[in-house]
């Protein structure tokens, strides 16, 4: 087999984002394109020469495809084995737990997450370093600043491998082994739940459920899980065949997205207990009957109530949350006597926290939870971690959620996004934010007055690196906060995130509407930013 060398010219614009590189699939076409952004990656890593590397993606439109390219390159720069999930599957948690188990060297994600697939839809990149986690920044900009004057690839010429069937085939020196998709993370999963009392609450003939993978990479994990192991049944899962284009729908699951499954959970006969996964099965939304948990009071709860889950009995080192995420963790951490840390918005700030053993739990208020297990946020683990307290408190979720409150009370929470707003309008707003940063502390703004006013910047604690510009926070006097930050995954213009948070001790106030209990900090924010009058918009595209 031959190896090529292929001579090529920079793209200026594969500068991984929070979660990799995302693009259109259009873009990711252009000749060479890929195959840059590949030999970058490789090119910005030490002594791999033999290693083991991951990879693996969610089905989308050219999965396949973008698979065998890095097949080839790993091949010919001299990888000595690759783990390819069968047909090209591996959920983003699954490659997670696939180099750890494994020891693999690193590992590549293909998917674009929660972003539309297909043809006209979007596709991404995302390199994992040997905890099984995204690479941190000071790997991301090396890859940057390689993509930027790289002028060779290299390739071997050789047959495309078989994806669909298991076991092992020699490309070229490499090996490619083509491996179940499901069982090392199932195995994983029954390690930490108790899935004999969790089988026991599913088969009781008194408690449904539904778990909705958007037609996206989770089906086949949901099946293994709910329906083989947990007896739940084939119809415990909708939506459950991975498609390329994910039936042309958009595979985020919040209100909006996943609105087949919010219409059961609110219909007549609605079922217990109601999921779903995003594109990647990085993410989750949970529901009750006729109820929504708020991904930021999930992680609250799910913190409060750890040590009735078997791999955590033992209780938590720690927790981490975004920064944008409420405070409501915060709160648990204070009770329980552990330190809860806030870091920038993006899995990869969360990696050095859990290696260092300083966190157990993490999330973000983007409908993402995970823990120690792996170095990605895990969809399923989520649900997994609901169903085991289900199963242990033996009430519904809307109560446990609502005894929650009553003892720490309710952080009300909601995410205004104002998405493929003009890029130059969204930065215009959020440098005149900046601009007015200094002036706001001790203002009054309407009722409330301004505690501080920064643009967050974080110093891990662990290796000291300094992430600057992570957001605009105003946090006021009596807890509130506005948050205004620009996403790093889209791939049209800006978006605009605006994440509002009031606190709310007093019990019979707790059962309000976000909107309304949050309708002062709104006009607020809009006046502060000029959110209107700058995106010209006179209201979000999606409300979280
Ligand atoms: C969004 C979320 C962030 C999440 C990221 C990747 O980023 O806000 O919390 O980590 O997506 O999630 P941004 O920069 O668009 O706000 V996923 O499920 O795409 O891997
Ligand atoms: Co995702």
């Amino acid at each position: 087999m031959s190896i090529n060398t292929v001579y090529t010219q920079p793209f200026s614009d594969q500068k991984p984002g929070t979660s990799g590189l995302r693009k259109q699939v259009t873009v990711f076409q252009q000749f060479h394109y890929l195959e840059n952004f590949i030999q970058s990656i490789f090119d910005s890593l030490d002594n791999y020469q033999g290693q083991t590397l991951v990879v693996g993606g969610d089905g989308r439109f050219y999965n396949r495809h973008a698979i065998q390219v890095i097949l080839k390159m790993a091949a010919a720069n001299g990888f000595g084995k690759v783990l390819v999930g069968q047909n090209g599957i591996l959920s983003t948690p699954a490659v997670s737990c696939v180099i750890r188990q494994n020891k693999a060297y690193g590992g590549i994600v293909l998917s674009a997450s929660h972003n539309p697939g297909g043809p006209d839809g979007d596709f991404g990149i995302k390199y994992n370093i040997g905890n099984g986690g995204p690479a941190p920044e000071k790997v991301t900009e090396a890859i940057y600043a390689r993509s930027k004057e790289i002028d060779v690839y290299r390739i071997t010429e050789a047959d495309d491998v078989n994806l669909d069937q298991l076991g092992t085939s020699q490309l070229g020196e490499m090996t490619v082994e083509v491996i179940d998709s499901v069982q090392d993370y199932a195995q994983l999963m029954e390690s930490l739940f108790d899935f004999d009392r969790i089988r026991q609450l599913l088969t009781s003939g008194g408690f449904s459920l539904i778990v909705d993978s958007m037609h996206a990479v989770t089906g086949p994990y949901a099946h293994a899980l709910f329906a083989d192991r947990l007896g739940a049944g084939a119809d415990s899962v909708m939506n459950g065949k991975p498609l390329e284009d994910f039936g042309g729908g958009h595979p985020d699951p919040n209100l909006v997205y996943a609105h087949e499954l919010v219409e059961q959970l609110f219909g007549d006969n609605a079922p217990n207990f109601g999921a779903a996964s995003d594109g990647d099965g990085d993410r989750n939304m949970i529901l009750g009957q006729r109820f929504f948990v708020t991904p930021s009071d999930s992680l609250a709860i799910l913190t409060a109530n750890a040590k009735l889950v078997p791999g955590y009995q033992n209780g938590l080192a720690g927790v981490a949350r975004s920064m944008p995420t409420s405070q409501a963790v915060d709160r648990v951490a204070a009770k329980l006597g552990f330190d809860c840390y806030e870091t920038p918005t993006g899995w990869k700030f969360f990696g050095n926290l859990l290696d260092a053993d300083k966190a157990t739990l993490c999330g973000e208020e983007s409908f993402g939870t995970g823990s120690n297990h792996v170095r990605e946020k895990d969809g399923l683990w989520a649900v997994l971690f609901w169903l085991n307290i289900l199963a242990v408190r033996q009430q519904s979720v809307e109560s446990i959620v609502k005894e929650h409150w009553q003892e720490y009370g309710r952080n009300y929470y909601s995410r205004h996004d104002y998405e493929a707003v003009d890029s130059e309008k969204a930065n215009t707003l959020m440098a005149n934010l900046r601009g007015k940063l200094a002036k706001l502390k001790g203002q009054k703004l309407g009722q409330y007055e301004v505690d501080y006013a920064d643009d967050f910047s974080y110093t891990d604690p662990v290796d000291g690196s300094v992430s600057q510009k992570q957001g605009v926070r105003i946090g006021f006097t009596d807890g509130s906060r506005i948050v205004f930050r620009l996403s790093g995954t889209g791939t049209q213009g800006a978006t605009l995130r605006v994440y509002l948070e009031s606190y709310e001790p007093d019990v019979s106030k707790q059962g309000l509407d976000p909107q309304d209990a949050l309708a002062p900090l709104i006009t607020l924010a809009d006046e502060v930013a000029q959110i209107r009058t700058l995106t010209g918009r006179d209201e979000p595209t999606v409300i979280t």
